[in-house]
């Protein structure tokens, strides 16, 4: 068993990441060695040195001659505990520049017209996410938590479970997982789904991101969740939120550190008695910062009697500085911070301070403590690690106010922030007039609810929480490996059908010895089937049971030759194996409810295309298999819904079973006809049952504890004692037990 809180605390993580948390620079002729900037370097730094874990990632460099190399890799494996991925000039270019930065990075950020698709990129990110994994194949121990991230590796956690099926594998995005109307337009879709899912946990910032993703493998691969857990080749997968922390224990106690202060006083000193707008981000289009300027602009239009009172400082951290996008984002910045300098300042007085390059830690911290309202005000943004920065940096006497945007992932958790729609010129230029005018106490007030929450989740609290929950997903992962059927128990089962004199087969049809179909009429048996039930009833020892929701025309047409007993309408129906008449179990039944209640059944075929009602003679079912996913569930919880109310004093029930609802007579089920063979003798010294659906729990719940019980596909909740995952499976079962 494992639990990260005993045997796994001790366990290695080693982080796979596009960059080290250290970039490695040539200056003259030396290698040298810094901080990278950066959401996830700076965020994850905290932890990684805190453990004795590994980092795998691209130093920034190719050392070049072995010498330099040996060095290197020498340096950073002693002192960072970090294992370089060497990239080519090519690489970069297609992988990282490329697929990376021109197809992912704008369309998982919604800005789907930058985004573009070259199959040769995507060629070169398929290489450069195996060369991460060939890299860590040879530094991983068995056992290590291997935990992937970011947006650049989405193919690594299933080539990592390929090479080692039994890793302990998490993949975390800092970026938001966009809609299925944006995720849709990429021609690698399904392959990037299934990369995701070769991890154990996949984590999100936010819960709609996590939705977005789960709506995805629902609409694109056509698998179902339950509570954010989905089935993946017989693993568990566990997709859930995890909003990213920072270390705000090293900003606050930065914020009170002689160096900060000092900075502090410098600053103040420098911009007196103005106070301090500040923004801080990398620049990129998905920041915000040209409309940001515009409603400085606007603010500095309509409110003059700031002028001469506020600076904005502007600081930005150069990136991507290759790509084309990025280099006419900078000059169209270069120009709007001109213009409105141009346009307002006097003589003592500019009002933006424009600063385009990264900055130490302590005057990064003294900015932040400094200003007194920062703008943070991106586009669109995964999390925003700016926004909690600064407010863990607001110590003592917290005075600044927050503009936070609302498609910036941190909104989710900083609702006492100022929040705007960046979009919106007009709304921005109004909150920065707002957030310089709030009263003292309000801001502290806010200021202190954020900073207490942020305080709570920090880093260390959201690595820890990552991490066990990925050791609980592997525990339930290995809970349920019990429960599919082994080769040790298949040959228990064998022996116990071998010294059997008197066998009962109870079978569901659909879902369990047949694949379901888009419609109920293309599941008929096929040969196969056919040979396995009449030879399995051809055995005098043997009485096998066909337990089917299907109307008895159907049953009969398809396997009434077969010599096995058969249950039509979920239990509604019965007829011998040796007999040709169909009996009712409940000769009371009535069929009178059904005009009633199919006009709803009708109204709400018309609004789901694909779905149809199916007539039964003491049933009715809606069928939405073949209805667009989301939509089928959607409406069939509201058809549900209607149905309770519509029903409720009859003594008719209504079922859910695998993309139906069926209104029924109650007190008709699997269970009750599955009594009427076992009543019959009480010799049966061996059961098989075996179903797919919710309605073969009731077949389940009246057998002896010793009867072989199977459920045909993965479910969280069941009364059988074994899992099997396919039709298939189940087939070949029964043919290995009558040696067919
Ligand atoms: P980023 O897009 O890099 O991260 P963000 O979360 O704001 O965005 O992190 C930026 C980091 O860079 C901060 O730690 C900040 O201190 C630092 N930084 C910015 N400008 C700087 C400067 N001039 N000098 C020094 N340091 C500077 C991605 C996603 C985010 C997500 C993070 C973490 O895009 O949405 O929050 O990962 O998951």
């Amino acid at each position: 068993m494992i639990t990260r809180d005993s045997e796994l605390a001790n366990k290695r993580v080693v982080i796979a990441s596009n960059r080290l948390p250290v970039s490695v620079s040539r200056k003259n002729g030396r290698l040298g060695i810094s901080p990278s900037v950066g959401g996830l370097a700076t965020g994850l730094s905290s932890f990684h040195r805190g453990s004795d874990g590994l980092w795998v990632g691209w130093p920034g460099i190719n050392p070049g001659d072995t010498q330099n190399k040996l060095e290197l890799e020498e340096t950073l494996k002693k002192d960072y505990n970090c294992f370089p991925v060497y990239l080519t000039a090519t690489d970069l270019k297609k992988y990282y520049h490329g697929f990376s930065n021109r197809t992912l990075w704008p369309l998982f950020h919604y800005f789907s017209t930058y985004a573009t698709y070259d199959s040769s990129e995507w060629a070169t990110y398929k290489k450069v996410n195996q060369m991460f994994c060939n890299r860590l194949l040879e530094v991983i121990r068995p056992g290590d938590i291997i935990w992937v991230h970011d947006y650049h590796l989405l193919l690594l956690p299933d080539m990592l479970r390929r090479e080692v099926p039994d890793a302990i594998i998490g993949f975390f995005l800092h970026i938001p997982f966009p809609s299925m109307e944006i995720f849709r337009y990429l021609p690698w879709r399904e392959d990037i789904l299934q990369g995701m899912l070769g991890a154990d946990l996949i984590g999100f910032h936010t819960y709609d991101y996590t939705r977005h993703f789960l709506s995805c493998v629902l609409r694109i691969l056509g698998k179902e969740q339950v509570y954010g857990q989905l089935i993946v080749e017989n693993r568990t997968v566990n997709v859930d939120t995890f909003p990213m922390g920072i270390d705000t224990d090293k900003f606050s106690t930065a914020a009170s550190s002689p160096a900060v202060i000092k900075e502090r006083e410098l600053l103040d000193e420098r911009l007196k008695p103005e106070k301090i707008i500040l923004s801080v981000d990398r620049l990129d289009f998905t920041k915000g910062i040209p409309e940001r300027l515009r409603a400085f602009e606007l603010f500095l239009e309509r409110y003059p009697e700031w002028h001469r009172k506020i600076t904005y400082v502007m600081l930005c951290v150069p990136s991507r500085t290759k790509v084309r996008e990025y280099q006419l984002l900078k000059s169209e910045i270069d120009e709007l911070v001109g213009k409105i300098n141009g346009r307002f300042d006097t003589p003592g007085w500019l009002p933006i301070l424009y600063m385009y390059r990264s900055l130490p830690f302590e005057e990064l911290v003294s900015l932040y403590s400094a200003a007194d309202l920062a703008l943070v005000t991106p586009l669109r943004d995964g999390m925003n690690l700016v926004a909690k920065e600064y407010l863990a940096s607001q110590i003592d006497n917290p005075k600044g106010a927050l503009v936070l945007s609302e498609t910036a992932g941190a909104a989710a958790e900083l609702g006492e922030a100022i929040v705007v729609n960046p979009n919106d010129i007009n709304m921005m230029a109004e909150a920065i007039a707002r957030g310089l005018s709030i009263s003292e106490k309000d801001k502290k007030k806010r200021i202190e609810s954020m900073t207490d929450r942020i305080k709570k989740y920090d880093i260390f609290q959201w690595t820890e929480d990552f991490l066990n929950q990925l050791c609980q997903t592997r525990d339930r992962q290995e809970h349920n490996r019990q429960f599919f059927l082994a080769e040790k128990e298949r040959k228990e089962m064998q022996s116990d059908y071998n010294k059997a004199g008197k066998r009962l087969f109870l079978l569901d049809y659909d879902g369990t010895l047949m694949s379901l179909a888009g419609k109920p009429e293309l599941a008929q048996p096929d040969s196969e089937i056919y040979s396995i039930l009449s030879s399995l009833a051809g055995n005098p020892a043997n009485t096998v049971v066909l337990i089917s929701g299907r109307d008895s025309g159907t049953l009969t047409d398809w396997l009434g030759g077969a010599g096995v007993g058969m249950v039509a309408e979920h239990g509604t129906w019965i007829r011998e194996a040796d007999g040709h008449e169909w009996q009712l179990t409940n000769k009371g039944l009535s069929a009178g409810w059904k005009e009633n209640v199919y006009p709803l059944l009708e109204m709400f075929s018309v609004r789901t295309p694909g779905s149809f009602i199916e007539e039964k003679s003491y049933a009715l079912v809606w069928h939405y298999r073949k209805a667009e996913p989301e939509l089928g569930n959607l409406r069939s919880k509201e058809l549900v819904d209607a149905l309770y109310d519509m029903l409720a004093g009859t003594d008719l029930q209504v079922l859910q079973g695998s993309k139906v609802v069926e209104i029924k007579p109650a007190g008709v089920n699997k269970g009750r006809a599955a009594l009427h063979w076992l009543e019959k003798d009480a010799a049966w010294d061996f059961i098989l049952a075996m179903g797919d659906d919710w309605t073969d729990e009731d077949t389940f719940s009246v057998l002896p504890d010793w009867s072989w019980t199977i459920k045909v596909g993965f479910a969280p909740f069941t009364g059988a004692r074994f899992l099997l995952d396919s039709p298939a499976k189940a087939r070949k079962l029964l043919k290995t037990l009558e040696e067919l």
